[in-house]
């Protein structure tokens, strides 16, 4: 890996994910440099273009518009680009059109001489990570899916205002796919400092179908929103920020992210969202819950459909 005293990260992709994402990344001061590559080469430009013009009231960083030989030096490659949900659409549905597009973008980056950290968000986020992993030949803790990160936001704000507590002292974790198999581990759910079985009685029928209310928002919250604004942006820029942040700072933080399991929950050759702990090298360690049976169930499911994709297009 490159050793430089600033940091660099380089976008791929800049329409509402990637441009929401260089706004988060230049307001939270994260990087000294962002260059940002779209095929519509236009939209690169203008946007940074914008974005210079907050600088007056940013930290410093450099950014412009550029291509793949500026991949080369860069510590982190976060792809956003390819097609997004229409209305209707699942994830999954994109499959063929974004694993195409994502062999040539990251052939070119790789052709550059780049020797860092893949982070992806295009969907789907955890096909399109095995994708990248295997088109780039790198070492699977340096390529990383946003995976889960954004639905256990989504959950820890539902079961922060159900509870009235701050979200941040929500320990919460939907795992699986980034999509409709996705389930959550309510068996690991704190709440500030008490687990959640200790606040409420969980074979209550009226507890189970709130928690389920809950999920179900979560699980499909992308669908509303897309209905209503036709994409999501925000809340996916801000997680692949804090996991920009947690690899920059060698944060040690633990983060649901889409990962390569090698026996872990007894799944293999897959990417799919697990809790893990991210740092400077990537993905430091993939964390093993003891998942209670209905969970385990869950995650298996989750994993074969995912699994069954991937023997479909590699
Ligand atoms: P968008 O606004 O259409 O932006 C996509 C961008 O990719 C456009 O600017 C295109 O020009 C560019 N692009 C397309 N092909 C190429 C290429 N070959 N090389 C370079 N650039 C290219 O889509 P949006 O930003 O809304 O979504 C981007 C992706 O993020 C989609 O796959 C979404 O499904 C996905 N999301 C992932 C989320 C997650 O939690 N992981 C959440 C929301 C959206």
């Amino acid at each position: 890996m490159n050793k430089k005293s600033t940091n660099k990260v380089a976008l791929i992709g800049t329409g509402f994910v990637g441009s929401s994402y260089a706004f988060a990344l230049l307001n939270q001061g994260v990087t000294e440099e962002l260059v940002m590559i779209d095929v519509n080469k236009e939209k690169a430009e203008g946007d940074a273009i914008d974005l210079k013009h907050g600088l007056a009231f940013a930290s410093p960083m450099k950014i412009y518009a550029g291509d793949y030989e500026d991949c080369r030096d860069a510590d982190i490659v976060v792809i956003t680009a390819g097609a997004n949900q229409q209305p209707g659409e699942t994830r999954l549905d994109l499959v063929e059109k974004n694993v195409k597009i994502f062999e040539s973008i990251v052939n070119s980056v790789m052709e550059s001489g780049f020797d860092g950290i893949f982070l992806v968000a295009t969907n789907p986020v955890d096909i399109l990570s095995y994708a990248t992993w295997k088109f780039s030949g790198l070492p699977k803790e340096r390529v990383i899916g946003s995976g889960t990160i954004l639905d256990t936001s989504r959950l820890r704000y539902l079961v922060g205002e159900e509870f009235d507590i701050d979200p941040r002292n929500i320990h919460a974790y939907i795992m699986g796919e980034h999509g409709d198999t996705e389930f959550p581990v309510w068996s690991h759910t704190t709440i500030g400092a008490s687990n959640l079985s200790e606040i409420v009685d969980m074979t209550e029928k009226e507890t189970q179908e709130k928690l389920e209310d809950i999920f179900v928002n979560v699980r499909d919250a992308a669908y509303h929103i897309i209905q209503q604004k036709g994409a999501t942006y925000y809340g996916i820029a801000m997680g692949l920020v804090r996991i920009t942040k947690a690899i920059l700072r060698n944060e040690n933080s633990v983060l649901t992210i889409s990962g390569l399991l090698e026996g872990e929950y007894g799944q293999e050759d897959l990417y799919i969202g697990v809790p893990a702990i991210i740092n400077r090298e990537g993905i430091r360690k993939l964390i093993e819950l003891p998942l209670n049976k209905t969970e385990q169930k869950q995650f298996e499911h989750s994993a074969a459909t995912l699994k069954q994709v991937i023997n479909q297009t590699f």
